[in-house]
């Protein structure tokens, strides 16, 4: 059985997700890279592997907004969109979980694109209202001038655009600073259901103090989503942090986190989980990871559990 087969469709009850059946349910997985850089890592033999080699149960495909002929500075919208709808069709045809990533990063401000974004979730929302397994998550890393307020501004814009077309689809609304004050939420959560908030953390760089904002925002009962995240630094290069890695890993599994992390590709940086020297575009052992692959592998995908 796939994972969508077993689980269904989700929804958000306290801080966490339940399944069909009503049993809590962690996402562990891998996001792609931005899909203009390298679209080549969006198969379904690609995503067969997370599923079958490494227990993946979802995966997160980033369209940029921005950087690099992003989706709404210039990029090939048509072009963009087809790999984005590729990317869902592979995991609805795998039974995967798949979060659609509207990559807020360098325009910091989420309101800057927000008519783009609008056209944007209402298609797809229409196009894939019948697959429970899409969660949308509708700006990656709000930044700069990006405050709470201004973030649930958007957040009130885009949330009606998905629920008229996809009622009960997760949606997961990222926090100012990177998606690093995960706890300001609690000043004004959004009043509506099934709504996720994001957390991420590159385990060189974020240590102990935004451990602990997140455990605020927990132990206050937010529902928080890993959705990015790697243990190599800010920049997603450096040396990788195993020591502050297993810190981490022990708050994901003190609250049973869900985990997304950064990056499905083989760049030469340490945020790729692809050694760069390897060519393969699908069955990927072990043995083909870089050490933040590895470690991943070995600590956060559901492999037998
Ligand atoms: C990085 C990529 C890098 C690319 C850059 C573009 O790894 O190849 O040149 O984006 O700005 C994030 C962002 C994510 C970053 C990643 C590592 O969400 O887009 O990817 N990161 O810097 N937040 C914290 C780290």
């Amino acid at each position: 059985m796939t994972p969508y087969e077993k689980h269904g469709a989700l929804n958000v009850s306290g801080r966490v997700l339940i399944d069909k059946n009503g049993s809590e349910i962690v996402l562990r997985g891998a996001s792609t890279h931005g899909i203009a850089w390298y679209p080549q890592f969006v198969s379904t033999e690609a995503f067969l592997t997370l599923r079958d080699n490494w227990g993946c149960n979802c995966v997160r495909v980033a369209l940029y907004t921005h950087e690099y002929h992003g989706y709404c500075m210039g990029g090939n919208k048509q072009e963009l969109y087809r790999l984005v709808q590729k990317a869902i069709d592979a995991a609805c045809e795998l039974g995967l979980y798949i979060i659609v990533d509207w990559h807020v990063l360098s325009e910091r401000d989420p309101m800057v694109y927000s008519e783009e974004a609008v056209r944007f979730f209402s298609q797809l929302s229409r196009e894939y209202s019948d697959c429970g397994n899409v969660l949308y998550e509708i700006c990656n890393e709000p930044n700069g001038p990006a405050d709470w307020q201004c973030i649930r501004h958007y957040a009130d814009l885009i949330i009606p655009v998905i629920r008229q077309h996809s009622p009960r689809a997760v949606i997961l609304v990222g926090t100012p600073s990177w998606c690093q004050e995960v706890d300001k939420p609690l000043e004004s959560p959004i009043e509506c259901d099934n709504i996720m908030y994001s957390l991420h953390f590159y385990a060189a760089t974020h240590k102990q103090p935004l451990r602990d904002r997140a455990e605020k925002a927990l132990k206050a009962g937010l529902p928080v989503f890993i959705d990015e995240f790697n243990i190599s630094d800010a920049y997603g290069s450096g040396a990788i942090d195993e020591n502050e890695a297993g810190k981490w890993l022990e708050l994901i599994e003190k609250y049973r986190l869900s985990a997304v992390c950064w990056s499905l590709c083989n760049s030469a940086e340490s945020s790729s989980m692809i050694r760069s020297d390897c060519r393969k575009l699908s069955g990927w052992t072990r043995d083909d990871l870089s050490d933040s692959g590895k470690w991943m592998y070995d600590n956060i995908f559901l492999r037998g559990k």
